[in-house]
C-alpha cells in the first residue's frame, strides 16, 4: 500500500514535473550530500597543502643542505644558525680579503629582525644574512696577525652566547 502510494505520488510528480512528496527528502538529502563533499574538499586541500609544503621544505632542506659545498669561485662556504658559524675559525694572511658563501637555513620566526649576522668592532664589519637565503660576503683581515672573534647578534642571546661566535685566525 504504502509502496503504491509512494509510486503514484512519483508519477503523479514526474507528471507534473514536481516532485511534491520527495521534496522535503531530497531537499534534505543534497544538503547533508554537499556539506560532506565540501568539507572533503576542504580536507583534500587542507593535505595537498601539507603534502606540497612539505615536499617545498624538504627540497628546501637538501638544497640547503648542500650548501657546506660552495659553488662560489674561492669561497669558503660558512653556515650560520642556531648552533652558530660552521666552520666557526677561519683562517687568513694578514691584510687577506675572504670571500665567504654565507648561508642561513634559519625561519625568519626564529630570528631577531628575520636575519643572523656577522658582526665585529675590529674586523669592522657588520653583515646581514636574511633566513633562508645565502649571500657571498668579504671579511679582511687586519694585517696584525690574532684571533679576531666575530659573532651574531641578532639571536639565541647574541655575543653573550658563546656558541654565536666565530673567530678569524690571522697567521703570523
Ligand atoms: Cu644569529
Amino acid at each position: 500500500m504504502t509502496t503504491r502510494a509512494a509510486r503514484r505520488a512519483q508519477e503523479r510528480a514526474l507528471a507534473t514535473g514536481e516532485i511534491p512528496a520527495a521534496k522535503p527528502r531530497r531537499a534534505a538529502k543534497p544538503a547533508a550530500g554537499t556539506k560532506p563533499s565540501k568539507l572533503r574538499v576542504a580536507a583534500f586541500l587542507a593535505i595537498a597543502a601539507i603534502v606540497i609544503g612539505g615536499g617545498v621544505y624538504l627540497a628546501g632542506s637538501v638544497f640547503m643542505g648542500q650548501r657546506d659545498k660552495t659553488t662560489v669561485a674561492g669561497a669558503i662556504a660558512v653556515g650560520i644558525s642556531m648552533d652558530g658559524f660552521n666552520p666557526s675559525t677561519l683562517d687568513a694572511k694578514p691584510g687577506q680579503t675572504l670571500t665567504l658563501d654565507w648561508w642561513n637555513q634559519d625561519a625568519a620566526m626564529h630570528l631577531t629582525n628575520g636575519v643572523h649576522t656577522l658582526v665585529s668592532d675590529k674586523l669592522n664589519v657588520r653583515l646581514e644574512l636574511p633566513a633562508q637565503s645565502r649571500k657571498t660576503v668579504t671579511l679582511t683581515a687586519p694585517m696584525t696577525p690574532g684571533d679576531y672573534d666575530f659573532w651574531c647578534d641578532s639571536c639565541c642571546g647574541g655575543k653573550d652566547n658563546p656558541k654565536m661566535h666565530g673567530t678569524l685566525h690571522v697567521e703570523a
